[in-house]
């Protein structure tokens, strides 16, 4: 029988551009049923990323804005065909999506899937990149700091609200991008995000206020680099 956390750390695993849907496979059983997205656990508890990341920003962040982008992107989807569908699947086609809810699809669909896999790439403190993704990073960045210092700069760099990915393709080397609102790579289609960081002031303002360079810096020990390395290793397979 695995724990909640060993399942996720599984699932975490195969995350990438064709293995991306099994990120969801407990929330998915879960959306059949209900018939619409729901909004997955949290692999930990609220308090779990302590200090760094403070227990009442996840509870807000999970339990209402995570919440609000399921219950929306429930509602732009009611009725149609789509509900039943990946939530992957809905956001690499968003041209098939009829243009009166796109914006919405695009908005909350985003905003589903960054935080579904955002809380996975997420936990307790302590773990450190290693073996082939390590070797991936000295390669692009010379180095773990060298990529904080990057990944830094580009959520720094991006002006109002949005993310900041980690990405490789299967035969491209790790590359940083961001993205606005709740956009991600994956509607670009090409690159799989490896992690990202949320720097919607939401994210952190409660404890972070306007200083999101303090909030970047702390974020960087809550990285669960064995999800990380999963998902870059399912890629690389793929
Ligand atoms: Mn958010």
């Amino acid at each position: 029988m695995l724990t909640r956390r060993e399942m996720f750390r599984t699932a975490g695993a195969a995350v990438a551009v064709v293995a991306v849907p099994q990120l969801f496979a407990t929330a998915r059983a879960q959306e059949k049923k209900a018939e619409g997205f729901t909004l997955p656990k949290l692999p930990y508890a609220y308090d779990a990323l302590e200090p760094h990341i403070d227990a009442k920003t996840m509870e807000i962040h999970h339990s209402k804005h995570h919440q609000a982008y399921v219950d929306n992107l429930n509602k732009a989807l009611a009725g149609t065909p789509w509900l039943g569908k990946p939530i992957e699947a809905i956001l690499t086609d968003l041209k098939s999506i009829p243009e009166a809810t796109r914006g919405a699809v695009r908005n909350n669909g985003g905003g589903h899937w960054n935080h579904s896999f955002f809380w996975n790439i997420m936990g307790k403190p302590g773990t450190a990149p290693k073996g082939d993704l390590l070797k991936a990073i000295d390669t692009s960045f010379g180095g773990l700091d060298g990529l904080k210092k990057d990944l830094k700069a580009a959520a720094l760099g991006r002006f109002g609200s949005g993310w900041a990915w980690l990405t490789v393709g299967k035969d491209k080397p790790l590359a940083i991008v961001t993205s606005p609102n709740q956009d991600n790579a994956l509607m670009d289609g090409g690159h799989a995000p490896l992690l990202g960081i949320d720097v919607w002031e939401h994210a952190y303002y409660l404890k972070y206020q306007n200083k999101r360079a303090d909030y970047v810096d702390a974020w960087f020990n809550v990285v669960n680099w064995d999800v990380v390395a999963g998902n870059f290793g399912a890629v690389k397979k793929s």
